[in-house]
């Protein structure tokens, strides 16, 4: 077994990281992240002792009420990534500003993080996370907000780390499939479980997820998909976790969708492109699911192409498998509100 003492072979992150990019200075950027995500799993796991609990008394770039643990999360992925030496912009959910790192201590990378995703679960210990994508710098002089301010497409990296029963980091590099890799806390190691993750060919379990207390402001085309999810004599079974990583684990390895459409309330939805919409957008792409905004500035909108104009923008997300994604999207066609 893997985890036997008598291993001598591991496959960790920075191995698989070596083997597939052979790219020293993402190496040193992942090993970071890694230790960035072990110390909040850490601190996580510890919460109920360390008195980690409750609110840190402030509020983020959203408006929500920061948590203890939202403030740590985020102070240790700034400090890991902006000492690693391999990043030039930060961008993260809990910052109103992107942080330029000093041109003396830069490098080629610019991340998008939310240290934290889902963090109003963490106090009755439900499952949170960390969501983040990497871009390769463009500018050659000072590093600027447009190194980061770019199409999903341009993502060399995305991942997320899922704090839960196990920690669990899930990464693709562009191109080179999904990958996962489990914290085997006695090493302080993610070992790699899993290669080339993808959805189930037929769509999978079906399993529908979002919020349904925003259904009365839905458009017509995600009220119709909803009610037809939950029709007939084998409707979709209903889960929602209210952390993003957790319920779109689920779907990637079970199968289904995860929704959070835009409404008459919150024309762009509520999940961020950066550092919510683009990684899960990636990495739902990659393990060969689909990822749209459905109705979106009057088009039935690719996620990956946007093109943000500012750090917090939102976009509305629909996720999952080709069959249940696929028909949302024929919904809007079927009621006339797209080509
Ligand atoms: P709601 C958590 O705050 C988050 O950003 C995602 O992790 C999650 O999917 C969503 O918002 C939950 O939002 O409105 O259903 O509570």
């Amino acid at each position: 077994a893997a985890d036997s003492v008598a291993t001598s072979d591991f496959l960790t992150l920075q191995r698989y990281i070596m083997l597939t990019s052979k790219d020293q200075e993402l190496a040193v950027l992942l090993s970071a992240l890694s230790l960035a995500c072990k110390a909040t799993a850490r601190a996580c796991n510890k919460a109920g002792i360390a008195l980690l609990f409750g609110l840190a008394g402030e509020t983020n770039a959203t408006g929500d009420d920061q948590k203890k643990l939202d403030v740590l999360s985020n102070d240790i992925f700034i400090n890991t990534l902006t000492n690693s030496g391999t990043c030039a912009v930060l961008v993260s959910e809990e910052n109103e500003e992107p942080i330029i790192i000093d041109p003396a201590h830069a490098g080629r990378f610019c991340v998008a993080f939310d240290p934290l995703d889902g963090s109003s679960n963490i106090d009755c210990n439900v499952s949170t996370g960390t969501i983040f994508g990497v871009y390769e710098r463009i500018s050659t002089g000072f590093a600027t907000v447009d190194d980061i301010l770019r199409t999903g497409n341009d993502l060399i990296v995305a991942g997320y780390c899922m704090y839960g029963a196990a920690t669990e980091l899930v990464i693709t590099f562009k191109n080179q499939g999904v990958h996962r890799f489990t914290l085997d806390p006695s090493l302080g190691e993610f070992i790699h479980t899993h290669s080339n993750v993808t959805f189930p060919e037929d769509g999978g379990k079906k399993i529908y997820s979002c919020n349904e207390g925003n259904s009365s402001n839905w458009d017509p085309a995600i009220k119709a998909s909803v009610e037809y999810f939950k029709a007939g004599s084998k409707p979709y079974a209903a889960r929602y976790v209210g952390s993003m990583v957790s319920d779109v684990h689920r779907t990637i390895l079970y199968g289904g969708i995860y929704l959070y459409p835009a409404d008459a309330k919150s024309k762009n939805g509520k999940l961020r492109v950066l550092y919510e919409g683009f990684p899960m957008a990636m990495i739902v792409e990659q393990a060969g699911g689909v990822a749209s905004c459905g109705l979106f500035k009057g088009t039935i909108q690719r996620l990956l192409d946007l093109v943000p104009t500012s750090i917090h923008e939102k976009c509305p997300v629909i996720l999952g498998g080709e069959r249940d994604v696929k028909l949302v999207l024929s919904k809007y066609k079927e009621l006339g509100l797209a080509a």
